[in-house]
């Protein structure tokens, strides 16, 4: 996201005669509720450097029997999850095969490489839909003078794909292709659960498909840190050690695991409020949507600046993220309800004229 798309909430904030702001940037800002507040408070905690932290020990293990994994590994974000599984799965020198608008590329910093000396090859898919018949050329088999390939890793939902659902049949084709041709697959599942909440898909299926996943507590379940990595005893293990090396080791971190597991308990089936207000975003802007509402997240191309847009649009209290300079994402969350979507509604209407793609008063 571009930081200039985060400017206005101080100002919102700080100035007590302004409604707040209707926050649409990412499921990422929600702060956590009174009861998960309290949830945190009550945590029974020790040292998680030790395994010692039972709140800590407990999340990892329901994590882990979620997704039908031997073990599960609590860690402090989502970027460390990826990186870490996706070490695990590859050697310095190996490659990742993944979509050309996948997080892990985008958005992590170039981690795979600066840290781990892992290569990663992309290949663009609409809407960042896995489709295997893209993938199986592109797979390298090991060779005295190619890279070679070892893992595909696909993201679910796809963030800048608009949320989008991977097929669940592409999916099992992947998991039967991996066998055959000895690759690993890995799941970027920070947003897994909405997956699941909107296609009834179970959680044990989808890990049933890959080596290693990292499922996210802070971005729709409304976590304020968390994410796990899910695998093997083995590789947990081993992860383990990654995260302390990477400064990831942390100590009474049960207060944080105690947000993540009321999250597990009290946010996923809510998760299906928020895709019906994506829906409703979706359809009252329909002249401009590239992207969503399969989920929670609707991108919107926006034939001007969107730039001056997310600035005329934060002046009237709704905030939004710029993705590139013509296209803008709108993500709902547990912090905005129905009230807030009119708003939304009303002031991105107003801006963007109403014409399908069109010139929008901001821009002019
Ligand atoms: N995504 C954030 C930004 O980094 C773009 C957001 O606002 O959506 N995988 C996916 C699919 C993600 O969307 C994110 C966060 C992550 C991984 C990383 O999670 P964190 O921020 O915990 O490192």
């Amino acid at each position: 996201m571009d930081r200039r798309s985060s400017a206005g909430v101080a100002a919102h904030v700080a100035d007590p005669f302004r409604r707040p702001a209707v926050d649409l940037r990412s499921d990422t800002v929600t702060r956590p509720t009174a009861a998960m507040r309290q949830a945190m408070a009550d945590a029974d905690v020790g040292d998680d450097v030790y395994a010692e932290d039972p709140t800590v020990n407990a999340l990892e293990a329901e994590v882990a029997a979620l997704f039908g994994h031997e073990a599960a590994l609590f860690v402090p974000s989502g970027t460390m999850g990826n990186q870490i599984s996706l070490r695990l799965l590859a050697e310095p020198g190996q490659e990742i095969l993944c979509d050309s608008d996948a997080h892990i590329v985008t958005y992590e910093m170039g981690a795979a490489a600066a840290l781990f000396g892992l290569s990663t090859r992309t290949i663009p898919g609409g809407r960042g839909r896995f489709e295997l018949d893209a993938y199986v050329p592109q797979v390298r088999p090991p060779d005295w003078h190619t890279v070679r390939t070892a893992v595909i890793a696909v993201e679910n939902t796809h963030n800048r794909g608009g949320g989008s659902i991977q097929p669940f049949d592409e999916l099992k084709a992947l998991r039967a292709y991996a066998a055959e041709a000895g690759l690993s697959v890995h799941c970027d599942g920070a947003r897994i659960w909405n997956a699941h909440v909107a296609t009834d898909i179970s959680l044990a299926e989808y890990g049933g498909l890959f080596d290693t996943l990292s499922v996210c507590l802070s971005k729709g379940l409304g976590a304020p840190v968390g994410s796990l990595i899910v695998s093997t005893r083995g590789r947990i293990a081993s992860a383990r050690v990654l995260r302390k090396r990477l400064g990831g080791g942390m100590r009474q971190a049960g207060v944080l695991a105690a947000a993540g597991r009321h999250a597990l308990h009290h946010h996923v089936a809510r998760l299906a409020d928020d895709h019906g207000r994506a829906r409703r975003l979706a359809e009252a802007l329909d002249g401009h949507l590239n992207a969503g509402p399969e989920t929670n997240i609707v991108v919107l191309d926006v034939a001007g600046e969107a730039h001056t847009l997310a600035a005329a649009a934060r002046d009237e209290g709704v905030l939004i993220s710029v993705v590139s300079p013509t296209r803008i994402r709108l993500v709902t969350h547990l912090d905005v309800d129905d009230d807030s979507i009119d708003r939304a509604v009303g002031v991105l209407t107003s801006l963007l004229g109403g014409a399908p793609g069109g010139a929008n008063r901001a821009a002019r």
